[in-house]
């Protein structure tokens, strides 16, 4: 209302005061760029995500669509967007990041996910182990273990939290090992030792990936296995056990966020099942910001 007013008294007043009428406007200007309106502005209306091959990317890319989001979603590696996510924290600024859970990123910064009434990104998910073809008849023992592999969020994001704090990935799989025996007894159960047979395991560099592609790799070897652990991108990863140069994945995020690829493969590769539970994934902002739905974006 105030505005109103002196718009118009502006326009009466216009060849005799100027000079005010210049501070006026200004003054106006700052009023507009106030919370929400101009989150967009000050992220270049971009969404900091990760890999191009990555589920979460591919689902962010539909939630452009699908909410007319004057968006793009920028592609990097999930080291760079953790990156961003820490640099923006710092200076409380604006950000919108492709997120998942478990991730070490939620215990260590004020997160929230942005509400997705279209559900763009889908419902509920599970971590799957997917295995090459023929694995169970070359490898029955290092199928048995893979197939009895599973553990929990919070299992995963306290392995995760130490990695994310410096620790050496293979020292922490070994504490949490060590720490866990119960568990890592009933993935081994019914299993017999090997004589340094090789086992292949592919995985990209999320940080989920890292830890559980890690973890597990070492029960293997503890189990007497030659285990190669082979980073790739999130593509060639599922290619590999289709191929059969991998042995197998405990990466595959289904059934939303990897589900054009285990279509892709379908006969071509064998589900060992959820080796964990109660995953997800989304568009995640610091607490701070002022929106809580992927439609507050449109504005
Ligand atoms: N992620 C982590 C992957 C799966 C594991 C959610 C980044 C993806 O989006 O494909």
């Amino acid at each position: 209302m105030i505005k109103n007013s002196w718009k118009k008294f502006g326009v009466v007043v216009v060849s005799l005061l100027a000079l005010t009428i210049v501070g006026c406007s200004s003054a106006s200007d700052e009023d507009k760029s106030t919370a929400d309106s101009s989150y967009g502005e000050q992220m270049d209306y971009k969404i900091t995500g990760i890999d191009a091959g990555a589920g979460v990317v591919q689902a962010a890319e539909n939630a452009v669509t699908e909410y007319n989001l004057d968006y793009t979603v920028q592609t990097s590696s999930g080291a760079a967007m953790t990156q961003a996510l820490s640099d923006a924290i710092e200076n409380e600024e604006p950000i919108v990041i492709t997120g998942w859970s478990p991730h070490w990123m939620f215990s260590k910064y004020d997160l929230k996910y942005l509400e997705d009434p279209k559900e763009a990104f889908g419902g509920a998910e599970h971590i799957n182990t997917v295995a090459r073809l023929g694995l169970k008849e070359d490898k029955p023992d290092a199928y048995k273990i893979l197939d009895q592999f599973e553990w929990t969020s919070e299992d995963m994001e306290a392995v995760m939290l130490k990695i994310n704090d410096g620790e050496d990935v293979k020292e922490v799989a070994r504490q949490w090992i060590t720490d866990n025996e119960d568990k890592v007894s009933k993935w081994t159960e019914g299993a017999t030792k090997v004589d340094g047979e090789s086992v292949k395991l592919a995985y990209v560099a999320w940080d989920t990936e890292i830890a559980s592609t890690n973890l597990i790799g070492l029960v293997l070897e503890d189990m007497g296995y030659d285990v190669t652990l082979t980073q790739v991108e999130s593509g060639p990863m599922w290619a590999s056990i289709a191929s059969g140069d991998a042995d197998a994945i405990v990466a595959a995020w289904l059934p939303g966020t990897h589900e054009k690829y285990m279509a892709d493969y379908e006969g071509q590769v064998e589900d060992l099942g959820p080796n964990l539970e109660g995953a997800k994934i989304g568009l995640v902002v610091p607490s701070y910001m002022d929106i809580d739905s992927i439609e507050d974006l449109v504005k």
